[in-house]
């Protein structure tokens, strides 16, 4: 049995770490925090002497994902990783992904007081790059720790103009040498990972705590709209091929289509235009269109239709299109074995158990395409995210930091065939 002061003391300091997080950011203003910066190194030496404290052997990798190990006195048992994202949106909330990696050391904390000795190895994770905001590529520290990093992703460039690889080469590090990292998550692993809901369906139901069966496929597009600048002054009209007007029509349309199908959801969230003056005509206007749908056929299927709408109002205004694929993951499947677990947990935490579908993205879904996931959502104030008024309540935490120590020791004592 855990002391309450025990539990009391890890709870009060997981509070105060999302503080310490939330102010590593790249402006004074609000919470900015992407890959290969400066504030994730001294955002991951943090994480990493919280997870020295908690007695775990720690690493960060040459990608800044911080690990925590915690070894099974079985040498040749599978693992379970528990983790999230320490990366942020521009202008984030200080709870996305934060919240996920500081209830997995918390959660150790909890179960080493209690002197539990595991049967799996356990790692407690903190991912480099989630959000993709630098370089447009999602899950990066994930696909790294699961093998499925694609070199392509190093001639991706950011808004500076600077590739990954050249990021890696300024950090010291040669990308050539990505090869010889070993994977780490995979087979018989299983992995957790907590994070708040960012959606209102826990705080409607009034539970803190839900168990998440799966998350929707996503996909990023770039569409590069090219017409002719001119005097705003003087250019007829009925003679403008006008870049933006073009591309607010498009922005219109992409969501009339979500309108029209509940299943889905379209964001434009980014848009420059070019030469961007007062008195110019614009000549060209490049945005993005997030998409996503429940499963990767329905959303390919529909993608399809989407970019046949945009293709035409493109046509109409005799405006010259080029249409990127910037990224594409599948929808991912709870493993209904560890949801099953995780729901247990729930349960006899909180007497409640709500199950919900994730619309928003996150590691474990890269992560289920190499071994069992299981992921618990965590109340969030209005559903918000991905702003900086995100908010989770502390006894909503609490009652997290309690569920995830009980729902390792679930996976950990259960019988999966390999063991
Ligand atoms: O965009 C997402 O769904 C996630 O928050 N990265
Ligand atoms: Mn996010
Ligand atoms: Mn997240």
């Amino acid at each position: 049995m855990i002391r309450e002061s025990h539990i009391e003391n890890i709870h009060r300091r997981l509070i105060e770490r999302i503080e310490i997080l939330g102010a590593i950011s790249s402006s004074a203003e609000s919470l900015t925090r992407v890959f290969l910066s400066k504030e994730m190194d001294i955002a991951s030496r943090l994480i990493q002497s919280w997870m020295n404290t908690a007695g775990l052997v720690s690493n960060i990798d040459p990608f800044q994902n911080v690990i925590g190990s915690w070894p099974s006195n079985t040498a040749k048992a599978p693992s379970i990783h528990i983790g999230s994202h320490y990366d942020t949106v521009v202008e984030a909330g200080k709870y996305d992904g934060v919240l996920g990696v500081l209830l997995s050391i918390g959660a150790i904390e909890l179960l080493q007081a209690e002197g539990y000795a595991p049967k799996h190895h356990i790692n407690a994770l903190a991912f480099c790059d989630e959000e993709g905001v630098r370089f447009q590529t999602t899950f990066l520290g994930s696909s790294l720790l699961c093998g499925a990093f694609d070199d392509s992703a190093l001639d991706k460039v950011d808004s500076e103009g600077m590739s990954m690889r050249e990021a890696f080469l300024a950090r010291g590090f040669n990308p050539d040498n990505i090869a010889h990292i070993a994977p780490i998550i995979g087979g018989d692993d299983v992995f957790l990972e907590a994070h708040i809901e960012q959606g209102p369906v826990l705080e409607a139901s009034g539970h803190p705590l839900g168990v998440v069966t799966a998350v929707a496929a996503q996909t990023r597009i770039g569409v590069a709209a090219t017409g002719k600048a001119g005097h705003a002054g003087t250019t007829p009209h009925d003679l403008r091929t006008d870049a933006l007007a073009c591309a607010a029509e498009m922005i219109l349309a992409v969501e009339h289509f979500a309108l029209a199908r509940p299943e889905v959801k379209a964001t434009v969230g980014k848009l420059e235009i070019s030469p961007n003056a007062s008195n110019a005509i614009p000549g060209r206007a490049d945005f993005s269109i997030d998409f996503r749908a429940p499963d990767l056929g329905r959303l390919r299927e529909l993608k399809i239709d989407l970019l046949r709408e945009i293709e035409s109002i493109a046509e109409r205004r005799s405006i010259k299109i080029d249409i990127q694929n910037i990224q594409e993951t599948s929808h991912a499947n709870c493993d209904p074995v560890v949801t099953k677990l995780i729901s247990g947990a729930v349960a006899a935490n909180t007497g409640q158990v709500t199950e919900l579908f994730s619309g928003a993205g996150h590691d474990a879904m890269k992560i289920a395409e190499t071994c069992r996931i299981g992921m618990l959502f965590v109340r969030c104030q209005d559903g918000l995210s991905h702003h900086p008024d995100e908010f989770a309540e502390s006894s909503d935490i609490l009652e997290a930091l309690r569920s995830m120590a009980d729902i390792i020791k679930r996976v950990d004592q259960n019988a999966f065939a390999h063991m």
